[in-house]
């Protein structure tokens, strides 16, 4: 079972995350176990303060160490085999390949940051790992911690439900998803491909590899840059690669003459 511990001082923003779809199923189902741990009950004082004055100065507030260190050692010791990580900007830019690697691990502890970041100390000394979602900038971390457990929670044996499982989602095999429809047959006009109620299950894998394809060269090139393709896979490009051909040949050889009036 993947344990998440999420460290923040705001641990009500996770109640709803906890509470709904496969996350929630996850849990009931003992697939995962998730809990937040509130850095401010480490805060000493009557106002348990969590932030201070930057040392040298400059706008903004750090979050204090004591209270960060507190919290990240009461989760190591409930959770010892777990890697403790960072949400932060300056981490490595979480994909699909680093999701299917977390999901490995017993357990995960998400630091989030708020104010300014954190003291650079606990950042040496308690984290294991940063990472980023994305090349923008949160007021915390407890967003990118989401977007990380949604992400790794599904990769996990039993949390689907269904014979369908992550193994055929876009980028696990680095190609984007084909078109989806149902019912009904016609929507306002626009109806279902032909060849989805053909019942022709061979014809019907081919039109959602080939549509997978073509779709992936139109949105995301750089996909398919880095990725091999199989023989069948080669066979449908250069099927559109003719019936491109055959349309500029037509234009080039048989229409010069209007071409050339069309200036
Ligand atoms: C840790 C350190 C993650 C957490 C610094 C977190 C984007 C991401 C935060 C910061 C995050 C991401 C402090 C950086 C405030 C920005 C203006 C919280 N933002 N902050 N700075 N891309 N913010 O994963």
């Amino acid at each position: 079972m993947m344990n998440f511990i999420v460290l923040t001082i705001f641990p009500e923003m996770f109640k709803p995350f906890w509470a709904q779809g496969i996350i929630k199923r996850a849990i009931e189902r003992n697939k995962i176990s998730a809990s937040t741990i509130n850095i401010r009950d480490f805060a000493e004082g009557r106002h348990k303060v969590t932030d201070d004055r930057p040392y040298g100065g400059g706008c903004g507030m750090v979050m204090k160490p004591e209270p960060l260190a507190g919290a990240i050692r009461l989760a190591q010791k409930k959770s010892p085999n777990s890697i403790t990580i960072q949400l932060t900007p300056q981490g490595r830019v979480f994909n699909q390949k680093t999701a299917q690697k977390l999901a490995l691990y017993d357990g995960l502890i998400l630091v989030c940051g708020r104010y300014e970041g954190i003291d650079e100390r606990i950042r040496l000394n308690l984290i294991d790992d940063e990472i980023s979602i994305g090349d923008y900038v949160l007021t915390g971390g407890e967003l990118a911690s989401m977007v990380l457990i949604d992400a790794v929670t599904r990769l996990i044996p039993g949390t689907l439900g269904g014979v369908d499982s992550a193994e055929k989602d876009s980028f696990s095999d680095d190609l984007l998803e084909h078109a989806q429809y149902t019912r009904p047959r016609t929507f306002e006009g626009e109806d279902v491909p032909e060849v989805l109620l053909s019942g022709n299950h061979k014809k019907i894998e081919e039109w959602k590899l080939e549509m997978s394809l073509i779709r992936t060269f139109l949105k995301r090139k750089d996909l398919l840059k880095n990725r091999p393709l199989s023989e069948q896979e080669i066979e449908i490009l250069k099927k559109w690669c003719l019936d491109i051909e055959k349309i500029i040949h037509s234009k080039t050889l048989h229409s010069t003459d209007a071409l050339s009036g069309c200036q």
